[in-house]
């Protein structure tokens, strides 16, 4: 055991350079295996040893959100659901990446003993988004990391590939409390793509999409035209562009990454079979928007208060859906880590011109 890390290290060592003040070059960020982490860098990104031995040899790896697992499912079945969607992108090829802050460490990869605390804190897990992650680090605490967090910690690690079950958007009446959630502009900026099953219908989707746009994110419709919304495959809004495989998937990642631009979501239908439990869901949805209303939750509390009493209100069937659904973005994403990866492997031994 002892050698094998010790191996690991060393072979890291040639490729990842430790100089984690240097925040703009992904490569640069130091990254150690995560049972030596006590003279880390406050701030520093630490990876798997499975996650880093992944990247260092171009192999596919798929980050996964951590605010779903605490705030977005209840305990068992939040662990269960971490644990599958793992195996899930492992079966496919691909090396999980579940991101979190633990103790104050951002980790790019957990243990089965990380996700069993992340799922048994629940809602006691600090919800990190990319305002938080600051004091979360300085007050070593341990926080599961929104869409907008996990985004950023997995582009330093270097990461482009990332599955949850749906983003944050404009909220309804947003345009005049301006919450608008911070997934928006992260991924203006951050290129990771995500793969989920749209936004919630809790959630102003005509007017998400026009933040995505002004933002610069490409949105794109995996094997649809129309961005879905979470527990339905429709939304009445078309998206911008469609992605027919996971390799024109890929290839527009790649696109991306090439021009230096930012990030993408990628709209992944709920499976057709589940999406009748979904219609049930939408009168619960309805309810709990008017109750969020009526009891004036605001800011941060808005989306995990709808997330329980949707489920709440549904008995389980929006449960069952969301579970559906994220099963689902992990097969397509891991799919697409694969073609990236084997993408990115043609590009570099110049076997095809151009890639585009
Ligand atoms: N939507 C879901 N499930 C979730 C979330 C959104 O269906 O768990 C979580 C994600 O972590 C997302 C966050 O990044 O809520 C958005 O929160 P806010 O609206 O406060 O930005
Ligand atoms: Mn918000």
């Amino acid at each position: 055991m002892e050698v094998r890390a010790s191996r690991r290290v060393a072979a890291l060592a040639g490729h990842l350079v430790p100089s984690p003040s240097d925040a703009s070059s992904p490569k640069k960020w130091l990254t150690m295996p995560c049972d030596g982490g006590a003279s880390v860098a406050a701030g520093a990104v630490v990876l798997h040893p499975s996650v880093a031995e992944a990247l260092a040899s171009g192999g596919a790896v798929v980050a996964l959100e951590s605010t779903i697992v605490s705030h977005g499912m209840p305990y068992p079945q939040n662990l269960q659901m971490a644990r599958e969607v793992e195996a899930i992108v492992r079966a496919r090829g691909a090396t999980p990446a579940t991101v979190a802050i633990l103790d104050g460490v951002p980790r790019v990869g957990l243990d089965d003993a990380d996700l069993r605390r992340l799922a048994e804190l629940g809602a006691r897990a600090r919800k990190v988004s990319r305002r938080d992650v600051p004091a979360v680090i300085a007050r070593r605490e341990t926080g599961a990391t929104t869409v907008s967090a996990t985004a950023l910690l997995a582009a330093r690690a270097g990461v482009s590939v990332f599955v949850t079950g749906g983003v944050g958007g404009v909220h309804r009446g947003g345009e005049a409390s301006m919450d608008v959630s911070a997934d928006l502009t992260e991924l203006g900026k951050t290129p990771v793509a995500v793969f989920c099953a749209g936004a919630k219908s809790v959630l102003d989707i005509p007017r998400t999409l026009e933040f995505l746009e002004t933002q610069g994110v490409a949105v794109v419709g995996y094997g649809v035209k129309e961005f879905p919304a979470f527990f339905s495959r429709s939304s009445g809004c078309d998206a911008p562009a469609v992605a027919a495989s996971p390799e024109q998937a890929a290839r527009m990642i790649r696109a991306a990454k090439t021009l230096g631009l930012g990030g993408s979501v990628f709209g992944v239908p709920i499976p057709e079979a589940h999406e009748a439990a979904g219609r049930e869901v939408q009168r619960a949805i309805d309810r709990a928007l008017a109750e969020a209303e009526a009891m004036r939750v605001k800011g941060a509390d808005v989306t995990p208060f709808l997330l329980k009493r949707i489920r709440e209100l549904s008995g389980g069937a929006s449960l069952e859906a969301n579970l559906a659904l994220v099963r689902n973005n992990a097969e397509v994403g891991a799919d697409v880590a694969v073609a990236l990866a084997r993408l990115a492997a043609e590009e570099r031994e110049g076997g095809e011109e151009g890639g585009v």
